[in-house]
């Protein structure tokens, strides 16, 4: 191995590692960075930008639906617009950002210099952009998806459903597919191979943990997406028949594709979100998590029985009442490991000195939100009950409290808490505060009125109802309140714009957090780290202070890794050093590979409409995917790796 280097004497080495590393200036580098803290900044903004579009859509829902008899929508409109608001949610804002977050952090928390696969990072963004493209050009065009975000067959069939709505979701999902297959697989390997020395499994950051989680949960749910809506696709265009009942298809076998990718997606878009909570409490709260390996192995879990309950989706379907009941007890058990985290929650903050800052009270508005989502779920878990709220407006009330709660409070604690790093400048606290108390009111007195008009029959996804019904004041309430917290969300964007340019300079760690990513300037030099840090705990940063381990993290000596861009491999249970990983440069290579694949999709999305047309694109987006592919991996001279005998 390399010898080790003090901070200082790698200083003389910066203008290298800056030169190495950083991006070149212009369009150019734009177009070609795979540095992954543009990368991740780019998601965490494309996702935001995708929530104010959902949130426009769910402006105008909520408009319509203010009182009873309204018509400024059309029910052909109003079914665009809630499949659209639902898709643009759970797939283009709730997981993306998350992975913003992901891209951005994984290599400063675990001390590395990227992600393991830097270009795969930048075309899985870009993939996922497009991707988003595709379905708002067909908004755009008036072929959006039109049948809600689960699309169930018969209706999303051709007979039923003839426009290229339904080819447009289809293709649009196979595509983000492989975005989150890509951006897994970078994930699992970074994990595997790239943690700083000393950084064994005990060690890793619980916003890790949730990713890696997601990311295996998603290796295995993913496929099942694709396979449906390709024999989806299949079923419309070419007359095979394996949704279609009276040629001895089974419509529920869509249902059941769908919810096995469904329901452990819900926690894909959960489980990261809940790490940044568990690493975001202990920080404001003066110390280290209570019940780390607890939380762990919680969150673990979580995931694994997420894939044994798909069925409480399908209750109301006639399945048999001893498929029903194991599903339903299978959804009751999972609320264990999630109770065991909310105890690790609540006790960080009990035997704490919790600081009342504006992340941590969006932290804290999380966990009550956590608590009554989760009762909602369990009482839809239970079958009789579920078969009355099944399709009304509590459903709607209880979506929103599980993904607003668990996801959108996250997500705004976690920007308030790494906007420092990102940016070198701090938040408004004031202004933070004044959004979280919007919000967090705004949300309870839009969303939990929800769950009365559903006990009392109003269905979901309707246009519009009569006055006799009596849900007209509640329904009022309702759009009110969700307005009031839609300019919650609109004083913490200002909050974020105001800030990039005024806020006070932020310095290295603002929060006094224990984290490796606190250790390194704000924002973060190109290269992340000068020297490769060695950790021995938890929380590095923490060391002097908790005496709970012998040996204290180096975080002043390390490996300095400077021939040209490199990173150190390490061992994959206790992270020993074991080879010197070359990094791949910028290139334009994974754009013009997402760009081709687009044209592909875009061309089979078109099919219903015109087949020539179809091919023609397929095949020329087939061989601009082929031709760039193969730019891509020609190998480079400067990428041959460096073996630990031959190093420096
Ligand atoms: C200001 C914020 C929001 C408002 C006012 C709002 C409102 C609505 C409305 C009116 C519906 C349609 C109900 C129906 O007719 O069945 C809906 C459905 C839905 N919303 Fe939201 N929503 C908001 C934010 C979110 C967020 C942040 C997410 C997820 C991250 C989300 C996920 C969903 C989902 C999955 C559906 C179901 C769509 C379907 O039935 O296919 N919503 N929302
Ligand atoms: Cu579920």
């Amino acid at each position: 191995m390399p010898a080790l280097v003090t901070r200082d004497e790698a200083a003389r080495h910066a203008a290298k590692l800056k030169a190495l590393w950083e991006t070149s200036p212009g369009l150019k580098g734009w177009l070609a960075t795979v540095d992954h803290k543009e990368l991740g900044k780019r998601y965490l903004i494309t996702a935001f930008v995708f929530l104010l579009l959902g949130g426009l859509e769910a402006a105008v829902m909520r408009w319509q639906l203010m009182q009873p008899d309204m018509h400024v929508l059309t029910p052909e409109a109003y079914a665009q617009l809630f499949t659209m608001h639902g898709i643009t949610m759970i797939f283009l804002y709730a997981f993306p950002v998350l992975t913003g977050f992901s891209v951005y952090l994984w290599p400063l928390l675990l001390g590395c210099r990227d992600l393991a696969f830097p270009r795969l990072n930048a075309f899985t963004y870009w993939i996922f952009l497009f991707s988003g493209l595709l379905f708002y050009a067909s908004f755009a065009a008036g072929w959006a998806p039109n049948n809600g975000w689960y699309n169930y067959v018969p209706y999303a069939s051709q007979p039923y459903n003839p426009g290229p709505n339904i080819d447009v979701y289809a293709m649009a999902m196979i595509l983000l597919g492989i975005s989150t297959t890509g951006a897994a697989i970078n994930f699992i390997v970074t994990l595997v191979r790239l943690r700083a020395p000393g950084m064994s499994i005990n060690r890793i950051p619980i916003l890790v943990w949730g990713t890696i989680t997601a990311a295996m949960g998603n290796l295995f749910a993913v496929p099942a997406v694709s396979l449906a809506f390709a024999l989806l696709w299949f079923d419309r265009q070419f007359n095979t028949h394996f949704y279609d009942v009276s040629q001895g298809g089974q419509p529920l076998l869509w249902q059941h594709l769908f919810w096995m990718f469904g329901h452990p997606w819900v926690y894909a878009i959960v489980l990261p979100a809940m790490g940044i909570v568990s690493d975001g409490i202990p920080i404001f709260c003066r110390r280290p998590l209570v019940g780390y390996s607890a939380v762990v192995l919680s969150t673990i879990a979580t995931m694994v029985l997420g894939f044994g309950v798909w069925v409480h989706h399908m209750f109301a379907t006639g399945i048999p009442m001893t498929a029903a009941s194991f599903f339903s007890s299978a959804s009751f058990i999972i609320v264990i490991p999630s109770a065991v985290a909310v105890f690790a929650w609540i006790a960080t903050v009990w035997t704490g000195r919790p600081q009342f800052t504006a992340p941590f009270l969006f932290f804290a508005g999380f966990v009550l939100l956590f608590v009554i989502g989760g009762v909602s779920g369990f009482m839809t878990a239970a079958v009789p009950l579920d078969w009355q709220l099944t399709h009304t407006y509590f459903v709607v009330g209880h979506i929103h409290y599980v993904i607003i709660g668990i996801n959108v409070f996250p997500v705004i604690a976690g920007v308030h808490l790494w906007f420092p790093k990102m940016t070198g400048r701090m938040m408004s606290e004031k202004l933070g505060k004044w959004s979280f108390w919007v919000m967090f009111v705004g949300f309870n007195l839009g969303f939990f009125p929800m769950h009365i008009v559903g006990l009392q029959g109003m269905p979901r996804r309707i246009y519009t109802y009569a006055a006799d019904t009596g849900w007209g004041g509640t329904n009022l309430v309702i759009t009110l309140g969700s307005y009031l917290f839609a300019a919650g969300v609109l004083l913490f964007l200002s909050n974020v714009v105001w800030s990039r340019w005024r806020g006070r300079p932020a310095g290295p760690n603002p929060w006094d957090g224990p984290t490796l990513e606190w250790s390194v300037s704000s924002p973060p030099p190109a290269y992340n780290f000068a020297v490769i840090p060695v950790v021995a705990s938890r929380h590095p940063l923490w060391d002097g202070r908790l005496r709970e381990e012998a040996v204290a993290s180096s975080l002043d000596e390390g490996y300095l890794l400077a021939k040209e861009r490199e990173t150190l491999g390490t061992t994959p249970v206790d992270a020993e050093p074991d080879a010197i990983l070359r990094m791949p440069r910028e290139s334009l290579m994974p754009l013009l590979v997402s760009l081709a694949l687009l044209v592909v999709f875009l061309g089979f999305s078109i099919h219903g409409v015109s087949a020539l047309a179809c091919w023609v694109l397929a095949g020329l987006g087939g061989a601009g995917t082929l031709a760039c592919g193969i730019a891509w991996l020609w190998p480079h001279r400067y990428m041959v790796q460096t073996l630990d005998e031959d190093a420096p």
